[in-house]
This record gives structure tokens, sequence and C-alpha cells, in this order.
């Protein structure tokens, strides 16, 4: 079935320089012709721009740039027009109104990169990179994303699926033609040595990925301690902004109060919490139950301890109830006499009120997550949770082809499971027909991406 050409304002809605509303589809063109008058509209060769004018009837709307891109070589694989108009919300909706009205529909989000993937110009990692580079937030997540664009994430999956196919073909063979081969050995010559090599590179490819997501997820990270430590006055330091309401009353703050902040690539998604005690105030109970999940939900702790006062009951418990969780302890207050009664191995002094010592524990913290881990140059990393999703299944899959083939049970139940593993990588790609994902994968774009 043909596609209808659909039409969208592709530019941030808003005041700008200028907005494009753009076309996709067999009539792009025609319909184009309806409104854009230009001195040599008869003749418009793909790939080129035209200056002119935007008519309704014979009212003038706008002064314009159109390009035009003719089918198959365009982003979509359809025939592209992007009509530049003057910068404006009300501009831009009157052009893309004049479209519609001569015979294009509105596009859903992200319908022109679901018709670059359906159209085969792309496939569902690059689509899925599209969007994560759109919404990258640091150097690192855009190398990441790229690394998705330039179809290295198809390539890596592609590899593994070749292997799988290699070891499913010599099963079938041994299927077709048992007199010719041994199965005990191929067996234990082949299929188990090759499998073992996939599931060590799937294994592998796994581990690399927790960086990844870490790049483009951030850590988050939650910064705990009993009231009045100095945990808001951290916050604020860290991200430079006075986001937080400090003051010196016990209990400040009720509810949690969040803050981004990116350390060389890390972004940390900090939680500033309730200081944690016992209390008989309402609104205070349920802020400490918030920031007992935001100790749960955390991946990374910041334990705030006033290193002025001694140690006290609820800096104990906080202590121990954080204890199997990745955390760095914080000696605040730095500026002030030191009463603390004890000495925490690794912990960081600092003074929030004077900004003292914040690279250090900065420092600490890309160290973490970061360093020596990451070369963009050399690894590629799965970012998207959907890619791991279907890694981990094809592991598990491998996994149990490992089992049936190491109990010597018929060949074609290993084969079975290694198929699966296939597929399932195949699925990393989107050769699925699934469009309940397609849809809602693609829904997550921008109208006019
Ligand atoms: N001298 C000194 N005072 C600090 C420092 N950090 C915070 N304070 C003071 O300690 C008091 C409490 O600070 P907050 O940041 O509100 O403490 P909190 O842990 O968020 O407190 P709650 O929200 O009540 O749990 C304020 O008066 C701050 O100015 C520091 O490094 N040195
Ligand atoms: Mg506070």
């Amino acid at each position: 079935m043909q596609n209808q050409t659909i039409a969208a304002i592709s530019t941030a809605p808003g005041i700008g320089a200028i907005s494009i509303v753009r076309m996709s589809g067999d009539e792009a063109l025609e319909i184009l012709s309806k409104l854009f008058h230009s001195s040599h509209t008869n003749s418009f060769p793909s790939h080129t721009i035209r200056y002119g004018k935007i008519m309704d009837d014979s009212q003038l709307i706008d002064e314009v740039l159109v390009s035009y891109f003719k089918a198959p070589n365009t982003f979509t694989r359809e025939d592209i027009v992007e009509i530049n108009t003057h910068g404006g919300v009300y501009i831009a909706e009157r052009v893309l109104g004049l479209c519609l009205s001569h015979g294009a529909r509105l596009a859903e989000n992200g319908e022109f990169t679901e018709r670059a993937f359906l159209n085969g110009r792309i496939d569902l990692t690059e689509a899925e990179s599209v969007l994560d580079l759109i919404e990258s937030r640091s150097e690192l997540s855009l190398k990441l994303a790229t690394q998705g664009l330039e179809g290295k994430i198809r390539d890596l999956t592609q590899t593994l699926r070749n292997q799988l196919l290699d070891i499913i073909a010599k099963i079938e063979v041994n299927i077709d033609y048992p007199e010719y081969d041994d199965v005990q050995e191929l067996t234990e010559t082949i299929l188990i040595p090759n499998t073992e090599q996939v599931k060590k590179s799937i294994q592998h490819i796994l581990d690399q990925a927790v960086y990844g997501q870490l790049i483009k997820d951030g850590v988050s990270t939650a910064i705990v301690g009993r009231p009045n430590v100095g945990k808001s006055s951290l916050l604020n330091a860290l991200i430079n902004e006075e986001k937080a309401i400090v003051t010196d009353v016990q209990g400040t703050t009720r509810d949690t109060v969040e803050g981004r902040l990116n350390i060389g690539g890390v972004t940390l998604n900090l939680v500033d919490t309730a200081g944690i005690r016992e209390t008989v105030d309402q609104i205070e109970k349920i802020g400490i139950e918030k920031s007992v999940k935001a100790i749960e939900n955390a991946r990374l702790i910041l334990l705030v301890i006033d290193q002025s006062e001694p140690l006290q009951e609820d800096d104990k418990k906080l202590l121990a109830m954080t204890e199997n969780k990745e955390r760095i302890i914080i000696l605040n207050k730095d500026d002030l006499p030191k009463k603390v009664d004890r000495t925490f191995k690794d912990a960081i002094p600092i003074s929030s009120l004077l900004k003292k010592n914040l690279d250090r524990l900065e420092e600490t913290i890309h160290t973490m997550y970061l360093s020596g881990y990451l070369d963009t140059s050399q690894d590629v990393y799965l970012s998207n949770a959907r890619h791991v999703g279907k890694f981990k299944e094809a592991l598990t899959h491998i996994d149990q082809a490992l089992i049936t083939a190491r109990n010597h049970y018929p060949v074609d139940m290993i084969e079975m499971d290694l198929k699966e593993a296939w597929l399932r990588l195949g699925e990393v790609m989107g050769e699925v027909s699934d469009t309940a994902l397609i849809d809602t994968l693609f829904s997550q774009f921008c109208l006019g991406k």
C-alpha cells in the first residue's frame, strides 16, 4: 500500500530564526506546488534549494527557502520537501495547515524516522541512536549515540549472529547426513567450544554495557544523613545553585529535592533527602520514609556526617543502613573544629559552606565510575536497555544450549536454543514484526522527527 504523504513542523516550538515544515511521501512535491510560488517551479532538481513565496490563494503567508530531496537518497527513502519559514509559531503552523489542506496528513511522533526504518534506510539500533543523540547530555553519551548511528551496534550484533549461524549450519549438516559426522566428536570439538566463544563475547558486551548505561542514564545518587549535617548545603554547592532550602533548623528538608551534575562525562542524578531521625512530626515522618526509599533506589550514597560534633545514634544507624551499598562517607563542616570521635577509611573531609574540597569528592566519583573503563575508540558500548535485555535473553539460551550439549542430548535440542539466541539478537536490529513495539519506540520521538 502506498504511504500517504505526511507533514509536520520539525523545529522546536517557539520563536527562532527559522522554522522548518517537513513533508515526506510521493505527493510532497505536488502538494508543495499548490502553495509555493517561485520563478522556476517548473523544474525542481533533487537536492537543491529554491527561494519563493508561500501563498494561500492570493494571500502571501511568508517568503521561504524550500529544499527538495527526491527518493531514494533521502532520510525516509521517500520524496522529502522541507520548507524553511521565518521563525515563529504562527507562520509555521499556517504553512503546515496549507500542506494538510492540500492533501498531506499530520505526522505522528517519530513517523519520519519510523519510515526510514520501515523502508530499510536504517535498522532499529540506528533509529534508537537518533533518539539517544537528541537526548544526550554529555560528550560521552553523544559518543555512545554516534556509535549506534554509525551502525557499530548492528555490526557487532551481526558478527555474533553469523557465528551462531555457523554453528547451527554444522548441526544441520549432521542432522541431514548423520553418517558423515560423529555426533560425540562434533559436540566436543566444535559445538561446545564455538558456543562458548560466542558466550564469552556476549558476556563481555554485557559487562561493558553497565558503563554504557551509566553514561546514558547517569548515576542515581542520594545525599543522606541525620538532620542539619549539611546535605542540602552539599547539593547546592555541587550544582552551584541555591536549589534546596538551607537553615540551621533541624528537619528543614521535608521533601526530596533533585539536581543534576555532570562530572567529566558522568551524570549524577542527585537527590537531597530529609534528615533521618526519630520524630513525631507527621510531615517530617513522611519525608523520612521518602529518604529511606531514596537510599534503596540509589546506586550511590553520599553519606554526610557532621564532623564538628561527636558521632550520634542516628549517624550510626545510617552507617549500618548503607553499609552494603556503593557509598562515600563525607565529613562535612571541615571549617569547624573537629569533634567526631571516630575515623573512617576513605572518608572525604569537605566544607559545603566554603565549597572546600569538593573537587576531591568529584574526582573520587569520576574514578569510581569511569577511569580506565571507557574507550569508545576501541569498544562498542550498549547503552540502550532494550538492546541489553535482548543480549541477556540470547545469553540465557546460549547457556541452555551449553547445558544440553554437555549432557549429550540430541544435537537438534542444542540447535533449538542456538536458534532462539540468534532470533533474540535479530530483534536488537528490529527483525520482528511486532508493530506494537515499533509504535511504542517511535512514539518517544518528537513530532516532525
Ligand atoms: N560551618 C559550616 N556550616 C555548615 C556547613 N554545611 C552546612 N552548614 C550549616 O549547617 C546548617 C544545616 O545545613 P543544611 O544544609 O540545611 O543541612 P541538612 O542536612 O540539609 O538539614 P535537614 O534538611 O534539616 O536534614 C546550616 O546552618 C548550614 O549553613 C559547613 O560545611 N560548615
Ligand atoms: Mg536539608
